[in-house]
Parts: structure tokens; C-alpha cells; sequence
């Protein structure tokens, strides 16, 4: 397997600075070497390019589009990220997106799912479906479950048209921070809800096998997506919105074991984003190091 790196170093989504450097940090804890070593071949396709966030107007399409902050810069590089994933798709290439804040999974899941129908986990200590109308911070990382689904004020945004992102095939592994008005969101929704309180009762293990269960069900193939928040500060403390009580640095690693043991017996993964990795916020290059041995387990690292 081919494995194209896809750097999106944006920041659009989220409050505080520093998340667009995240590919670089992925790629200097060794993340090529890693996927090396798990036996497939990385590509480095380099950086998307992101006009600087201090000469645009975060407001500039409100109030058409609520409180959402620099939505039209969001749209622009989920665009051009969603033609990349979908040409590295079409040269037979695995797409691997390294953001940048969560709204990067817009273009990801947007480009892969272009000529499939797409199962999707979600790792994050948050649900990601606030709308304009309920997000309390107004940054579209809170918001791209929604935007993809085309919820709410992004009914008459391009996502809502967004191709064959499965909604019912989507299962959310480790949850633990939503907003008070994204519960309802999240309880109306079709997607499959694994909370911390999950994990704690039954093991990741069973939690992400069921999960896997979920996108798997009817799709063409999976997206993961990795949000370095999902797991506990103590252990990745470089994002910019930590939640305690979040997965240890075991149970992460079985749980991308797990995703990966079940593509390499049914062929199941299809695109994959790596994001909310902040340096400035890190102590070392601790959560970028993480962020890449994961993903090197996803693509089949084994102990043995
Ligand atoms: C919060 C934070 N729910 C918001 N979301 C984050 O701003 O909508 N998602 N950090 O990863
Ligand atoms: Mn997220
Ligand atoms: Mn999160
Ligand atoms: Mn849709």
C-alpha cells in the first residue's frame, strides 16, 4: 500500500494558534519512518497552502452563516483538500490527512467519499455536531459532523450536497465533553454514541470491534478519524481543548490495533485524519510522537 500524506496545516477552525503546525511536528516525531516499518510505503505529498489567518476577517460571512468563524477559508481548503484525497483515491493511493484543527475532516471525508459509500469512526473527547445556530465558540472544528451531514445553516453550504457520507454508519468511540445544546443533536442523530463510560464497562476492545461493526455495515469503506484530544492530557497535552478522563495511551493503541487487524482481514479503511496536534501547547514534541505511533498501528505496527 501506498500511504499519501496529505499535510493541512489550518488553524480556520479553531481559537487558538498553533494547530497549524501540527504536520510539520507529525512528521519530525517520525511519522514515515513509523508507517515504514509497519510495511507501507509513505508518499509525502507536502503542505495544502493556507493564507495567514491575521489578514482575513474572521466575521466575513456572518451573519449568513451564524457565528461561524472563517467559514469561507474552511470551505476553500476543505475543497481543495477533498480534490486530494480523491485523486490519491483515484491513483490507488491511501489518503492520510495530517491537520490543522478538526475542520479538515470536512474536505477529507467529503473527498472520500466522492465514489463510496463511507462508515466513519470518530475518535474525539467531543461530538463535533454543533451548528451555527448551537455552537457556543463559533469554531467550525466544533462543527464538522455537522457541516458534513449538512445540518442545520449548512443545509445551503456545498456539504450539504456532500456525497455518500453514511450517517447511520458513523460511531463515535470515547466521548466525554458535548455541549448542552449538541446533546440533543447527538441523541437525535442516526450515528452510534461509544462514550468513556462505555470503554470503562465493557474495554476498548469490544467498544471499537462494535464500532467497527457500525461502519462497516453496508459502506464501501471507512474513514478514522483521529482527534489527539480523545486521549487523556497526561498524555497528549499539546491540543488546544484538553478534557480529562480521557483514553490512556494503552487503550489508544489497541484500539488502532483493533481497527487494524480487522482491515487486514477485510480491506476496510479508506481515509484517515490525524488532527488538533498543537506544538506550542505540547511539552516536547510528546502528542505529535503519539499522534504518529498511532497511526502507525492503524496501518499494522505489531509488537511482535
Ligand atoms: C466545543 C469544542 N464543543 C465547540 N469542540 C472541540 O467549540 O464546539 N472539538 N474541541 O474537537
Ligand atoms: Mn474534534
Ligand atoms: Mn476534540
Ligand atoms: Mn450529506
Amino acid at each position: 500500500t501506498t500511504v499519501r500524506i496529505i499535510g493541512a496545516p489550518m488553524d480556520y477552525g479553531a481559537d487558538r494558534r498553533g494547530v497549524d503546525m501540527g504536520p510539520s511536528a507529525i512528521r519530525y516525531a517520525g511519522l514515515a519512518d513509523g508507517l515504514e516499518r509497519a510495511g507501507v510505503d509513505p508518499v509525502d505529498a507536502g503542505d495544502l497552502l493556507m493564507p495567514r489567518a491575521e489578514e482575513r476577517d474572521p466575521d466575513a460571512n456572518q451573519p449568513s452563516h451564524g457565528n461561524a468563524k472563517f467559514l469561507r477559508e474552511v470551505e476553500d481548503i476543505c475543497r481543495r483538500l477533498s480534490d486530494q484525497v480523491a485523486d490519491a483515491l483515484a491513483n490507488g493511493e491511501f489518503p492520510l490527512v495530517l491537520g490543522g484543527d478538526h475542520s479538515v475532516a470536512i474536505g477529507s471525508m467529503h473527498g472520500s467519499a466522492r465514489d463510496a459509500d463511507l462508515g466513519t469512526i470518530w475518535f474525539d473527547a467531543h461530538a463535533d455536531l454543533n451548528t451555527p445556530e448551537t455552537s457556543p465558540s463559533g469554531n467550525v472544528h466544533g462543527m464538522p459532523l455537522a457541516a458534513t451531514l449538512g445540518r442545520g445553516m449548512f443545509e445551503t453550504t456545498e456539504w450539504a450536497t456532500a456525497p455518500r457520507v453514511r450517517e447511520d454508519a458513523i460511531a463515535y468511540v470515547g466521548l466525554r465533553s458535548i455541549d448542552e445544546r449538541e446533546r440533543e443533536l447527538v441523541r437525535e442523530s442516526e450515528m452510534t454514541a461509544f462514550t468513556m463510560a462505555d470503554i470503562d464497562e465493557r474495554g476498548m476492545t469490544a467498544v471499537v470491534e462494535d464500532a467497527l461493526d457500525v461502519a462497516t455495515d453496508g459502506t464501501d469503506g471507512v474513514h478514522v478519524s483521529l482527534d489527539l484530544d480523545w486521549l487523556d492530557p497526561k498524555t497528549a497535552p499539546g491540543v488546544g481543548t484538553p478534557v480529562r478522563g480521557g483514553v490512556t495511551y494503552r487503550e489508544a493503541h489497541a484500539a488502532l490495533e483493533t481497527v487494524s487487524q480487522r482491515h487486514d482481514a477485510d480491506g476496510i479503511l479508506r481515509s484517515m485524519d490525524v488532527v488538533e496536534v498543537n506544538p506550542i501547547l505540547d511539552e516536547g514534541n510528546e502528542t505529535a510522537t503519539v499522534a504518529a505511533e498511532l497511526t502507525a498501528s492503524a496501518f499494522g505496527k505489531r509488537i511482535l
